[in-house]
């Protein structure tokens, strides 16, 4: 089933200038980006799109450093999307995450996994709907 999916590519991948080799990598498995742009949250924006995992002892250092910096946020579709871009992501962890993925080639270490992605099709909705208007998914 055709579906989309939101992907992040982390403050800590923009400042490394890895932006470019990533979604190289969204489009070589072929996805179609059908939204991207750059932006930069707030701690209480990052506080909100991470808000399952308030509860969570990492939840302050996660949402700081998703607002350090600026981060390009993408809807990729395709067939299967959601599950095809977390086996493209890899592990949360980056020393458990397979060969060739985005977070073993590039993670530096869990909190520094370098991207996210939505891990369900309601996450994906939630996620999209975070960053984007209806304005600018026409296409
Ligand atoms: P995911 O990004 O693979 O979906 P989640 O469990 O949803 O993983 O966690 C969200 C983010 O929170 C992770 O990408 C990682 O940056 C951070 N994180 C997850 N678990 C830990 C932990 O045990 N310690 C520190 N940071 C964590
Ligand atoms: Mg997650």
């Amino acid at each position: 089933m055709v579906e989309r999916t939101l992907a992040i590519i982390k403050p800590d991948a923009v400042s490394r200038n890895l932006t470019g080799e990533i979604i190289k990598r969204y489009e070589q498995q072929g996805f179609a980006i059908r939204a991207m742009k750059k932006v930069r949250l707030t701690k209480s924006q990052a506080e909100g799109f991470y808000d399952v995992h308030r509860a969570r002892p990492f939840f302050g250092r996660l949402t700081d450093f998703m607002a350090g910096g600026p981060m390009v946020v993408l809807v990729l579709e395709g067939e299967d999307a959601v599950k095809r871009h977390r086996d493209l992501m890899g592990a949360t962890h980056p020393k458990e995450a397979a060969p060739g993925t985005i977070r073993r080639e590039f993670g530096t270490d869990i909190e520094h996994n370098v991207v996210h992605g939505s891990d369900s099709r309601e996450s994906a909705q939630f996620e999209i709907g975070y960053f984007f208007s209806t304005l600018e998914l026409q296409f």
